[in-house]
C-alpha cells in the first residue's frame, strides 16, 4: 500500500472507531474512507500534470519527524518571488503534512513574529545570487527555521528545496544545506510555433501560442512556470528557433507582456527567439546588414519598446545561417557581426543573445570525401574567438552533428576562450524515440558534462565540459545551460510519464552538474511516484539502463541514430544518411562503415580537439568502441576492444537492446498495485509498444548489414525467422502485397494493405503440435487514419483493436509498425487464424506478418 493509501486507511479506521458521531464527522469520515478505498485497490488518478509537485499527505508516522516544524511562516520582504514563496511553502506543508501556516509578515507584525517559533523566508545578500541555506537558528528562545536566498530566488529554491526533502521524508532535525548553482545560466527553450504547433514536440500542442498569438488561458503557463523554478531553471525563451518575426512586432508586444508577467512570479526571465531577417521583414527596411546603421537603430529602437513593458526580458535566441535560416552570410557578415549588434541593443537593458552555433550547410557534396558536418561549428566559431561582445553567448549542442543516440562531446567547447559559452541539450526525444520509447538521458549527459576537454593551457589539468560553460575555466562572466524542453498540453506535459524525468534531471545538472544519474533519477521517482522501495528501485533501474538499451537497438558504435534523418527522425532507415547533403553519413557499403574523420586519411575533424582528446580518436587502437563508428571507417571484420568483430556488435547489441525492453516490460509489471492504475497502464502499454518497436529497430538492422556485408551472425539469429508467417504468404481476401520501401522497414521487404472499404482478411492453417502459444500480428499505424483489426481463432473473435496511436507515420514502414501480442492461446493443428481489417481515410489496415510462438 503507498502512502496516500495509508494514510486514508489509518484515518478512516480512526474516525469510525470514535463510536457515535456528530453529522459533520460521519461527512468526514465517509469521504475519507471513500479515498481509502480507492487508494488500496489502487484506482486513485494520476494524470501527471503535478509532476514532481505532488505534495501528498505523508504516512502519519513518518510524518512524526516533521513535528517540530514551525506553524508559521514569516517574510521578510515582499516581492512577486517572495510571494510565490510563501504561498508554495503553505501549499507543500497543507499537503504533506496537513498543517495550515500562519503567515507573517516581519514588517507588519513584527512583534508575533519574534514570539513565535517560524520559518523565516529571507534575502541575505552576504550569498551569492541565486544560492539557498536552510538551518536552524536559536533567536532567544525561539527555534527558528530559516530560509535564506542569496536574493528573492534563492529564497523560492530554498523553499522548494525544504519541500523536496519533506517529500522524500528526509530528517530536518539537524539540516545545515547550503546550494550555490554551478552556472548563472539554466534556461530552457520551447520550439512552439506561433500557430501552436510545436516543432520536435511530442506531448501536444503550445501551452503558449495558438492561431497566431499567445493563448487566452494561461494557466498551464503558470503551472510549467512553477515546475521550473521547482528546479532552479531561470529563463525561457518561449518560441520556435525557426522564428516567425511577428514575435517582435509592437502588435505582439501586449501578449508577450502577459506570459512575462506570469513568468515573474516564478524568478523565469521570458527570452523569445528572434529571426535576424527581421529588421527587413517587419521593420519595412531595405537591409538586415548588422552592419548597416539604420539596421542598429531599429534594434535599439524595438528593444527600447519591449524592455519598456518587460524589463526584466532576459535575453533572446538566435538561429541564422542553419537549414534554410537566412543570416548575416547573405551579406558576407559573420555570426559575431549579427550577434553583436543586437547584443548592444540589448546591452543597456542587462539582456543576452544567445547566438546558436548549429550553423552548417545542408547542401554538402557527400561524394567529397573531406565534406564532413561535424566540422561546421568550430569551422564558424573558432575564428571568431574575442570578437563577440561580452552579454553574447554562444550556445553549442553537446554533440558536433544534432542529438544523436550518441556523438562525442562538440569540439567548440574547448574552440572558445574568450567567448561566453553554453551547452544545448535536447530533453524533448527527437531522435532519442520521441517519448514513444522510454530514454532517460541523464547518464549521457553527465557522460558529456565530465568529459576532460584539457582545454587549459597546462593540458595536464582537468577541464570538463561542465566547467568550460560554467566560465571557470576562461573566466568569463557568464555561461551555463540551455535544455530544448518542448512541453504541451497534454496533461502530463510530456506524454510518455516517465519522461518528465529528462528535463529533471537537465535542470538539476545544471544546477549540479557533479549529482549522479542515480541520484538524480531516485530522487525523481521518490517525488512522483512516491517512496515504496519496489517501485523507486524498479524505475530508477529502469530509467538508467533505458540511454545505452535505445543506442544497442537502433545505432551502436557512434553510428548515430540509423533513423529517417530526411523525414520524422523516428524508425530506422540506414540509407536516408546517405548520398545527400544533410551530412549525417555513416558511408555503410559492403565492405565496412564508419566515417574517417582523422587527420592523417580522413575529414581532419578529429584536429579540432586539443592535442591530447585528439590523440585518443585519431588512432583505432585507442578510440572507444562506442565512438568507433564515428571516427574511424573499418571493415566489419575488425576487431573491438571488446574482441567482436564489428559486425558480430551490430547483430548482438540489437539482439541484446530488444531483449533489454522486454525486460522493461516484466519488471513494470512487477509494480501492479504499488502504482496508481492511470499511470501503471498508460506506462505499461508505451512499454510494450517499445518492446515491439525495439524488434522492429533489431530487424531492420540486423536483416540491412546482413544482406550488405554478406556476413552471417555467429548465433544464427539475424534473417531467421522460424515462427515468422509473412502476410504476403497467408490466404488473402481483399489484401494486395505491396513493396514497401526501404526494403529493410518490413519483413522480408513486402507488407499486405487492404484497399477495399468494406475490410480484407487474411488467414492461415496452423500446423504446428498443440499446445499453447503467444500470436503476436505486426500491422502499420499511421497516423492518417484510424483501421480497425479483428482476430479470429476457428470462427471465434479473441481480439480486436483499432489503429489510433498518434506515430509519426503517414505509409506503411517501420514508423508505423506495431507488434500486438495476443498471449496464452490454445492451438491445435488445423485452426485457422484470421486476421479482418477494416482501412480509414489513408491508412489501409496493413500487415507485415504474425509470429506463432510456444509458450509455456
Ligand atoms: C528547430 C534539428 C531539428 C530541427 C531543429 C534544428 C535546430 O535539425 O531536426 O527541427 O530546428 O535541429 O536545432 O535548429
Amino acid at each position: 500500500m503507498n502512502t496516500e493509501a495509508k494514510y486514508h486507511a489509518q484515518e478512516c479506521h480512526r474516525l469510525f472507531g470514535l463510536g457515535r458521531m456528530r453529522t459533520r464527522l460521519l461527512i468526514r469520515a465517509v469521504v475519507v474512507c471513500f479515498f481509502a478505498s480507492i487508494f488500496v485497490i489502487g484506482i486513485r488518478a494520476e494524470d501527471g500534470h503535478e509532476g514532481w509537485l505532488r505534495y501528498v499527505p505523508l504516512d502519519p508516522s513518518a510524518a512524526k519527524i516533521y513535528a517540530t516544524v514551525p506553524r508559521v511562516v514569516v517574510v521578510e520582504g515582499d516581492s512577486p518571488v517572495l510571494r510565490s514563496a510563501q504561498q508554495e511553502l503553505s501549499r507543500g506543508i497543507r499537503g504533506m503534512l496537513g498543517v495550515a501556516l500562519a503567515t507573517q509578515s516581519r514588517n507588519a507584525d513584527s512583534s508575533a513574529a519574534s514570539h513565535a517559533p517560524a520559518i523565516v523566508l529571507a534575502v541575505d545578500r552576504n550569498l551569492a545570487p541565486e544560492s539557498l541555506r536552510i538551518r536552524w537558528s536559536n533567536a532567544g528562545s525561539k527555534k527558528s527555521l530559516r530560509i535564506t536566498g542569496g536574493d528573492d530566488r534563492g529564497v523560492l529554491y530554498g523553499v522548494f528545496a525544504l519541500l523536496n526533502k519533506i517529500a522524500r521524508l528526509e530528517s530536518l532535525a539537524n539540516i545545515d544545506d547550503t546550494q550555490k548553482p554551478s552556472a548563472p545560466v539554466r534556461w530552457v527553450n520551447d520550439w512552439d510555433n506561433l500557430d501552436g504547433t510545436i516543432e520536435r514536440g511530442y506531448g501536444g500542442r503550445s501551452i503558449f501560442f495558438d492561431a497566431d498569438n499567445v493563448r487566452p488561458d494561461l494557466s498551464r503557463v503558470n503551472d510549467y512556470a512553477r515546475l521550473l523554478a521547482s528546479i532552479g531553471i531561470n529563463g525561457c525563451a518561449i518560441n520556435n528557433v525557426n522564428a516567425n518575426p511577428r514575435v517582435l512586432t509592437p502588435e505582439f508586444l501586449p501578449q508577450l507582456i502577459r506570459v512575462a508577467d506570469i513568468f515573474r512570479a516564478w524568478g523565469v526571465r521570458l527570452a523569445i527567439a528572434v529571426d535576424v531577417s527581421s529588421p527587413m521583414r517587419i521593420g519595412g527596411l531595405y537591409t538586415f546588414d548588422p552592419l548597416d546603421p539604420s539596421v542598429a537603430k531599429w534594434w535599439r529602437d524595438r528593444f527600447d519598446e519591449v524592455y519598456a513593458k518587460i524589463p526584466d526580458l532576459g535575453g533572446v535566441v538566435v538561429k541564422a545561417d542553419s537549414e534554410g535560416r537566412l543570416g548575416p552570410s547573405t551579406y558576407h557578415r559573420s555570426p559575431a557581426d549579427a550577434a553583436n549588434v543586437i547584443a548592444k541593443a540589448l546591452k543597456p537593458h542587462g539582456g543576452l543573445v544567445f547566438y546558436r552555433a548549429f550553423v552548417y550547410n545542408h547542401h554538402l557534396d557527400w561524394r567529397d570525401p573531406k565534406n564532413d558536418r561535424a566540422k561546421a561549428a568550430y569551422d564558424n566559431f573558432h575564428p571568431l574567438d574575442g570578437q563577440f561582445d561580452d552579454n553574447v553567448i554562444i550556445q553549442i549542442k553537446h554533440g558536433p552533428i544534432d542529438f544523436q543516440a550518441r556523438e562525442p562531446v562538440s569540439p567548440l567547447f574547448s574552440g572558445l576562450e574568450k567567448t561566453n559559452e553554453a551547452i544545448e541539450l535536447q530533453i524533448t526525444q527527437e531522435y532519442t524515440g520521441q517519448q514513444h520509447h522510454v530514454v532517460f538521458l541523464a547518464p549521457m549527459w553527465k557522460e558529456v558534462l565530465d568529459f576532460d576537454m584539457h582545454a587549459a593551457p597546462d593540458s595536464a589539468a582537468n577541464t570538463p565540459v561542465k566547467d568550460l560553460v560554467a566560465g571557470k575555466v576562461f573566466h568569463r562572466p557568464v555561461g551555463g545551460y540551455v535544455g530544448i524542453a518542448n512541453v504541451g498540453l497534454d496533461a502530463n506535459w510530456l506524454a510518455h510519464p516517465l519522461a518528465m524525468a529528462n528535463l529533471y534531471a537537465f535542470a538539476r545538472l545544471a544546477w549540479n552538474p557533479d549529482s549522479t544519474p542515480e541520484q538524480i533519477a531516485t530522487e525523481w521517482t521518490q517525488l512522483t511516484f512516491g517512496d515504496d522501495p519496489t517501485v523507486v528501485q524498479t524505475i530508477t533501474g529502469l530509467q538508467l539502463a533505458s540511454w545505452r538499451t535505445y543506442e544497442n537497438y537502433t545505432g551502436p558504435l557512434g553510428t548515430q541514430t540509423l533513423t529517417d534523418i530526411t523525414g520524422s527522425h523516428y524508425g530506422p532507415n540506414i540509407e536516408s544518411s546517405e548520398e545527400n547533403g544533410w551530412g549525417q553519413w555513416h558511408r555503410a557499403d559492403e565492405k565496412g562503415i564508419g566515417m574517417d574523420r582523422t587527420v592523417a586519411t580522413g575529414t581532419g575533424f578529429v584536429g579540432q580537439y586539443r592535442p591530447p582528446v585528439a590523440k585518443i580518436y585519431e588512432s583505432l587502437a585507442t578510440t572507444p568502441d562506442q565512438l568507433l563508428l564515428f571516427f574511424h571507417h573499418v571493415p566489419y571484420t575488425y576487431e573491438l576492444h571488446s574482441r567482436k568483430t564489428v559486425i558480430q556488435h551490430i547483430y548482438d547489441s540489437h539482439y541484446e537492446g530488444a531483449a533489454e525492453v522486454a525486460e522493461f516490460v516484466d519488471q513494470w509489471k512487477s509494480l501492479q498495485g504499488h502504482v496508481d492504475a492511470q499511470r501503471f497502464n498508460d506506462v505499461l502499454a508505451r512499454l510494450e509498444y517499445q518492446a515491439g518497436h525495439a524488434i522492429v529497430w533489431r530487424d531492420a538492422i540486423c536483416n540491412y548489414f546482413l544482406k550488405k556485408s554478406g556476413i552471417p551472425d555467429d548465433k544464427g539469429r539475424a534473417g531467421h525467422f522460424p515462427n515468422r508467417i509473412e502476410a504476403e504468404s497467408m490466404q488473402l481476401q481483399g489484401y494486395e502485397p505491396v513493396d514497401v520501401t526501404p526494403w529493410e522497414n518490413a519483413s522480408a521487404g513486402k507488407a499486405v494493405a487492404c484497399k477495399q472499404t468494406q475490410g480484407c482478411t487474411a488467414s492461415y492453417k496452423f500446423t504446428g503440435a498443440e499446445g499453447n502459444y503467444a500470436l503476436v500480428i505486426l500491422y502499420f499505424d499511421q497516423k492518417n487514419g484510424e483501421s480497425k483489426f479483428r482476430v479470429m481463432l476457428s470462427g471465434k473473435e479473441i481480439n480486436r483493436w483499432t489503429a489510433d496511436a498518434q506515430l509519426p507515420a503517414t505509409k506503411i514502414g517501420a514508423d508505423a509498425a506495431t507488434r500486438r501480442t495476443i498471449p496464452n492461446l490454445h492451438l491445435r493443428p488445423g485452426d485457422q487464424i484470421r486476421i479482418e481489417g477494416i482501412p480509414d481515410a489513408d491508412e489501409p489496415a496493413a500487415l507485415d506478418y504474425i509470429e506463432i510462438t510456444p509458450q509455456n
